[in-house]
């Protein structure tokens, strides 16, 4: 057994954290409101990557608070954090040299929000890592999956992962500390062998971190359910369980179903009986603060293992 599993296999809870430009645009477009996921409202509105640029130009989320952040999640008991650094809408949330297009260089905000969240998880002791879509990226010619702007019969997918997917990779599995977690997703375009090398060529920058299945082709280090899905019987090995706090990963401002403290108590006890963990995700708003009812829930919760014993 890999002795890098052992905190994931210990830690019960993670906190997951969907943010980037749908975050601001918040489930309504041009007037339309689309509900399921707010991350996907570039795809579901066919939104032209000319227009997409436009929100970075707007996105200036000063609510910001690494702190606050990290924080709340020690509070809640919380022992790992995934956010994403790039979503299928291809913006980084980081300061990228590989791409323009990202929180630094294209916002009015102009600063590394990742910085200074891995420093804030690094000083309570939580894992912290990062959510990478490594095939879908709407803004790029060679991305997976806009075909509302780019022909598909043209698309270079090796030439994605080339020259954005493993460069970018290698930029945050460089500058942001040891990360606990390098979060996979959709994978697509890739053999077997490709995925090895694919692997391979990010492992050596940290051994230790741990890739999540959705790498693809059996490669990663741990089982992700599909969303929102509990096993039955109790599993042996490190797996995870992903839900949402509301009906959405990223904020939409019309989604209120959130999942009440007692509901996420319930879920983790679920989960934690059958071995494995919970991931539950919150999608902070385009200010930068996580919703009211998630803090309040999330508090609740901590609130309650505490009181019980359990973290
Ligand atoms: C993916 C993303 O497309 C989505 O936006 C979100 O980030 C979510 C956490 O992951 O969606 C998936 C991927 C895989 C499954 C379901 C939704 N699955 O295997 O059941």
């Amino acid at each position: 057994e890999n002795p890098n599993l052992q905190w994931f296999k210990d830690a019960k809870f993670g906190m997951f954290i969907h943010w980037g430009l749908y975050s601001k645009i918040a489930g309504e477009w041009n007037g339309k409101r689309y509900y399921g996921s707010g991350e996907w409202i570039m795809n579901q509105a066919k939104i032209k990557v000319a227009d997409y640029n436009k929100v970075a130009s707007t996105f200036n989320p000063i609510g910001f608070n690494a702190e606050e952040w990290s924080q709340l999640a020690a509070d809640a008991g919380i022992k790992y954090m995934v956010i994403t650094a790039k979503h299928h809408e291809g913006f980084s949330m980081y300061k990228s040299n590989v791409s323009d297009f990202n929180i630094v260089d294209a916002t009015p905000y102009k600063k590394d929000p990742m910085k200074a969240l891995a420093e804030a998880n690094r000083k309570r002791g939580i894992q912290f890592g990062f959510y990478y879509s490594q095939f879908q990226d709407w803004h790029e010619p060679n991305g997976g999956r806009n075909t509302w702007d780019f022909d598909e019969s043209k698309k270079d997918y090796q030439a994605y992962y080339r020259e954005k997917a493993i460069p970018q990779l290698k930029e945050l599995l460089t500058n942001y500390g040891p990360l606990g977690i390098v979060w996979f997703d959709t994978p697509g375009g890739m053999t077997k062998e490709q995925t090895q090398s694919f692997v391979n060529e990010l492992r050596v920058l940290q051994p230790k971190t741990l890739f999540s299945s959705r790498v693809g082709q059996g490669l990663g280090d741990y089982k992700d359910f599909g969303d929102s899905e509990v096993p039955n019987t109790p599993i042996k090995g490190a797996w995870e369980s992903i839900y949402t706090h509301n009906d959405s990963w990223g904020y939409i401002k019309h989604d209120m179903n959130f999942k009440s403290s007692k509901e996420i108590i319930q879920l983790l006890a679920n989960v934690a009986s059958k071995g494995g963990n919970l991931m539950l995700n919150v999608g902070p708003d385009g200010n930068g603060k996580i919703p009211e009812y998630s803090v309040k829930f999330l508090q609740q919760t901590g609130n309650w293992l505490k009181l019980n014993g359990e973290s």
